[in-house]
């Protein structure tokens, strides 16, 4: 036979193959889905690599701030202190991990090295380290100790290394890079697997260096050589994110603010190249060339680093319910912050912070309304029973529904039997496939009428929408629009018990009393003449006018639950309607004066202490003492040290009190000061001495105490 005529019988052989191929996937296509099996959808536009999607899987997880910053009240220590004062005697990092891990979080990040360049694990690379801190005799190694209590407790453990260096006396030079690698490889090859690693934005600036003492620039596009440091690092741990603020585009990206929340339209997209601003941090990018989805890094304090003054700032529940919600509710995961204290503890108000947290979250999600009950979908994949309605019910992640590919609009109907009350939405997009829905909106039938509850833009991993409690019948998903056929995991239906805090009672210099609740769904009830509030006291029903002094005393209330909040207390004196500044023209110096502890003023910068506050009250009034709260929003302009005056002309001034307000620089709370009553018009605080020990004075809030 001819070498020909076997090639020939070949290519018949093989054509015969490719038509039977192609006849049995016509077959499997056309009968396959009349037995309810379909080809699933193809994925569109980018796709989360699998690292990607076991991160986002993980939803929450905590960092770890503890360096020497924490033993010299710093949040960026300069690169000179002496190593020696670190030492956080009770050290636990069992600690650390019990509180995690009871507050459902899935990992831990620690800052093995910050900016001050400070290791908290013996670095062969640095004398600058644990291994010449007091903290063990310089035996200990931080980094070892978490890996192991995260491993006996089932989390994860994540690295934050601080690329700008301000000790190291070769930041800045190419030398500099050879050492950030090799502190990298450490930390990569000893200590198992590290699911995340953390590289900060700040890059350069003001620093020790070794001893030079002196500003140095940088430029973090370049400067690291990221494509080679990400080859390191992939190689050490194939399994790793990468997140990253400055140079090359990482596997994660920063949202743009450090206060605990991404857009509410959060596209888990951005283009892998290019400029990213705020905005694009905040929202992604609806057509990025890549998945870069965003992580919410936030702290449960102001600071990131351990203050005692910040002990009584630890976020309230309401605070960290908003940041829940606004983060993994809105296609992000969230990186909680612990600031831990000198001792190396989670500070005991911050674990009791985030054990609210977690409790409130657990009775919120406790009960799916929608697990298992009749659901149809306005369309399904090709009639094929696997991309069903009833697949985003069934409590399965992998699992999904599925429409048809043209269609960019699909509806899903959850019929609940009877009517049912609540609040909460939840609908997460199966990502692998892409993160596809433009646009959602969720209705209720309510009796027979159908009622919009809410419209949004993007779902992406999970949404959760938050409304207002509602009693329905059904409730209806329906996506408006979006990029490719939608494929929704999953949804869910929610009834949160409200969140009964104590309310926020605030008083305004005209009278004015306003009374706030942590949920909008609760009744408020309240008494002005001193007497408990109960459910049978006046109802709140918006902005009550007082005159002089009062005590209002009020609760929250779940009327469905018949539960009460902790009662609220605040002791108003007399009106500040006629009271005045002296000799201050400043327009802002009001905030003294407005009621409002959240505003401030602070004396001029060429005013130097002693400095004096002075204010006319209208009238004579019997004087007993006064109160002084500081500015809220940061630690300077903090009086520690005063004289209180009052007169009746406002010329001659009688002193009434003098001394210090104990504790303030830790505890910056309102200051009250008692003297034996004095009539007096006039009032003047003499600011003699702050807590830093420099000119600034600093007013959140001045009043007075009356007879
Ligand atoms: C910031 C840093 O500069 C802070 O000190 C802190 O580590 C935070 C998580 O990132 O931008």
């Amino acid at each position: 036979m001819k070498e020909n005529s076997i090639k020939d019988i070949l290519k018949n052989h093989k054509k015969h193959m490719l038509k039977g191929f192609l006849a049995a996937l016509l077959f499997t296509q056309l009968f396959g889905e009349c037995l309810g099996q379909a080809t699933p959808p193809k994925p569109f536009g980018p796709v989360p690599n699998k690292n990607q999607i076991r991160w986002q899987q993980m939803e929450y997880y905590a960092f770890i701030h503890l360096s020497t910053n924490t033993f010299t009240d710093q949040e960026w220590g300069y690169g000179e202190d002496d190593p020696k004062i670190f030492n956080p005697e009770k050290l636990d990092t069992r600690q650390w991990a019990r509180v995690c891990k009871a507050a459902g979080m899935k990992g831990i990040i620690l800052t093995a090295k910050h900016h001050s360049g400070f290791c908290l694990w013996p670095s062969k690379y640095t004398e600058y380290s644990v291994k010449n801190s007091n903290w063990k005799g310089g035996k200990g190694d931080i980094v070892k100790e978490l890996a192991e209590a995260c491993k006996e407790y089932g989390l994860k453990l994540g690295i934050y290394l601080s690329p700008w260096d301000r000790n190291y006396a070769d930041y800045g030079k190419p030398e500099y890079i050879t050492y950030f690698r090799n502190q990298l490889t450490e930390l990569l090859t000893n200590y198992g697997d590290v699911f995340e690693i953390w590289f900060d934005g700040a890059n350069g600036g003001s620093g020790f260096y070794g001893g030079a003492k002196e500003t140095r620039r940088i430029d973090a596009s370049t400067y690291y050589d990221w494509t080679n440091t990400y080859k390191l690092i992939r190689k050490l741990q194939p399994n790793i994110v990468i997140w990253n603020d400055g140079g090359d585009r990482a596997d994660l990206r920063w949202v743009g603010t450090e206060d605990g929340h991404v857009g509410e339209k959060n596209w888990s997209l951005l283009n892998a190249t290019g400029d990213v601003s705020r905005e694009m941090l905040r929202h992604g990018l609806e057509n990025g060339d890549s998945w870069v989805p965003g992580e919410v890094n936030t702290s449960i304090r102001p600071g990131w680093f351990y203050h005692e003054y910040e002990d009584s700032k630890v976020k309230t529940l309401p605070r960290l319910l908003e940041t829940y919600y606004s983060s993994f509710g809105r296609n992000g995961t969230l990186l909680l912050n612990f600031p831990v204290d000198k001792r190396g503890l989670i500070h005991e108000n911050d674990e009791k912070a985030v054990v609210e947290l977690t409790e409130t979250v657990k009775k919120a999600f406790a009960v799916d309304l929608a697990a298992n009950k009749k659901v149809t979908a306005s369309n399904i994949r090709g009639n094929a029973r696997e991309f069903g309605a009833d697949k985003a019910v069934d409590g399965k992640k992998d699992t999904y529904w599925a429409t048809d590919d043209n269609l960019t609009t699909a509806s899903i109907t959850i019929d609940f039997g009877k009517p049912t009350t609540f609040n909460r939405f939840l609908a997460q997009e199966y990502t692998p496939l892409g993160q596809r829905v433009k646009a959602f909106k969720i209705e209720a039938k309510v009796g027979n009428e159908w009622k919009q509850l809410d419209a949004q833009s993007t779902i992406g991993y999970k949404r959760i929408l938050v409304f207002p409690t509602v009693q329905a019948t059904q409730l209806r998903f329906t996506i408006t629009d979006a990029k490719s056929s939608p494929v929704i995991s999953s949804i869910g239906v929610y009834n949160a018990p409200q969140v009964l805090t104590a309310p926020i009672i605030a008083r305004d210099k005209d009278g004015v009393v306003t009374i706030q609740a942590a949920d909008k769904a609760s009744d408020i009830y309240y008494t002005v003449n001193g007497s408990a509030p109960n459910r049978q006291s006046t109802k709140y029903t918006g902005p009550v006018a007082t005159d002089g002094k009062v005590e209002v005393r009020t609760i929250a209330y779940d009327s469905k639950s018949a539960e009460s909040s902790p009662e609220a207390r605040e002791k108003f004196d007399i009106l500040h309607k006629s009271w005045k500044l002296m000799n201050i023209s400043d327009e802002k110096s009001g905030a003294v004066i407005d009621g409002n502890p959240n505003t401030a003023w602070y004396q001029p910068k060429e005013q130097k202490i002693p400095a004096d506050i002075a204010i006319d009250l209208g009238k004579e009034e019997n004087l007993t003492g006064f109160t002084y709260l500081p500015g809220q929003g940061r630690t300077n302009g903090v009086i520690s040290h005063f004289q209180f005056y009052v007169s009746s002309d406002g010329q001659t001034w009688k002193l009434a009190t003098e001394g210090e307000f104990s504790n303030i620089k830790n505890n910056p709370l309102a200051q009250t000061k008692q003297f034996s009553a004095m009539k007096a018009r006039y009032i003047k605080l003499r600011a003699l001495q702050n807590t830093q020990g420099n000119d600034e004075a600093g007013y959140g809030e001045l009043d007075v105490i009356t007879r």
